[in-house]
């Protein structure tokens, strides 16, 4: 499986997040991306695309603030990342603003996701990553390709950041590939719900929405991925949420995949986009299911027999010294 991948990807750096009520070290860190680039013989480098496939997906608004928040942030005279404190919990009016704090407010929606100095670069590649890991696909030169994203994506929607992600990866491919005339079916494995993608295709009839994930009543993002969601309009029926408890095992995890395998086959795709995160390892520090590696490659290979293109697109995954492994497992069984 070819990968893509773009070092100036690294240059994201938060130094802390809100957690537990206390400020601890950024779970989502640069060593993450070095450790699966390291398991792969060759990565090829990303493509520009340039901002229109972005702004296929983001409002315009929210992707110049975060092109400009850091410098804004420091020309208040502040040192460090740039995070916001106030968020408008009720009528989220698209206001003019000028004042830094407020446009944080405006465009974030958790104390997770600060802005550093090299946010915008590493996101905007991320992002070309994953439009490069795509054309491949659409060339018709490979089967399946991978996206090393980082930051990842997922919890990223048309006009915010939240959950270490600023630019929405797998819903940029995505949205590519529908306007060059594919039918698209999302499956996010990641451990956390994929809100960001859930809220951009939402009324979409085009694009299917699938997401296995730990249960939002006890995890994060709590607000969005009950299984009462199921999309809007004339998008009615494509979304589908299968939240899992906490400790979920491989057993009870490959019921769910059978199911959203089921959905994507229904949709009728002719092109898959994996979103995927490790996080739902056993040893994953912030979450609470419990995969193996050799789980990884059963999925790959679950995935491979439905017979259609993948894009994998990297998302979560914080056992960073098992990380490299895990990616390596669920493409081995991707390729047979
Ligand atoms: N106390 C991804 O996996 N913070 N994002 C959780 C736990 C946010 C995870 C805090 C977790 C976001 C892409
Ligand atoms: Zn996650």
């Amino acid at each position: 499986v070819p990968g893509y991948f773009d070092r100036r990807q690294l240059t994201h750096e938060p130094v802390q997040e809100l957690h537990n009520g206390g400020w601890t070290a950024y779970a989502e860190k640069s060593s993450r991306a070095q450790i699966i680039a390291n398991s792969f013989a060759e990565l090829r480098p990303a493509r520009d695309f340039g901002l229109e496939p972005l702004l296929n997906v983001h409002d315009r608004a929210y992707v110049e603030f975060l092109r400009s928040a850091y410098e804004e942030w420091r020309a208040t005279g502040r040192d460090g990342d740039a995070i916001g404190y106030t968020w408008p919990v009720v009528r989220r009016r698209r206001l003019d603003f000028d004042r830094i704090d407020a446009k944080l407010g405006l465009y974030s929606y958790d104390a997770a996701t600060p802005i550093a100095e090299g946010t915008w670069e590493a996101s905007y590649w991320s992002a070309q990553t994953a439009l490069s890991a795509l054309s491949v696909i659409l060339d018709g030169e490979a089967a399946a390709s991978f996206a090393l994203c980082r930051p990842p994506g997922h919890h990223s929607g048309p006009d915010y950041c939240g959950g270490y992600c600023y630019l929405n990866n797998a819903a940029i491919a995505a949205e590519q590939a529908r306007r060059s005339g594919r039918r698209v079916a999302i499956l996010d494995i990641d451990y956390h719900h994929g809100n960001g993608t859930q809220d951009i295709f939402y009324s979409d009839p085009d694009v299917m929405f699938v997401s296995i994930h730990a249960d939002p009543v006890t995890d994060y993002p709590f607000f969005w991925g009950h299984a009462d969601e199921r999309g809007a309009g004339p998008g009615e029926g494509k979304t589908l949420n299968l939240p899992l408890p906490r400790g979920t095992d491989f057993q009870a995890y490959y019921s769910a995949l059978a199911e959203a395998l089921d959905a994507v086959r229904s949709h009728g795709a002719d092109l898959f986009v994996l979103s995927f995160g490790a996080d739902t390892f056993e040893e994953d520090p912030i979450s609470h299911f419990r995969l193996r590696r050799d789980d990884y490659r059963a999925i790959g290979e679950r995935i491979a027999a439905i017979g259609l293109p993948v894009l994998v697109v990297m998302e979560g995954g914080y056992a960073v010294d098992a990380l490299g492994h895990n990616v390596e497992a669920l493409l081995s069984g991707l390729e047979d």
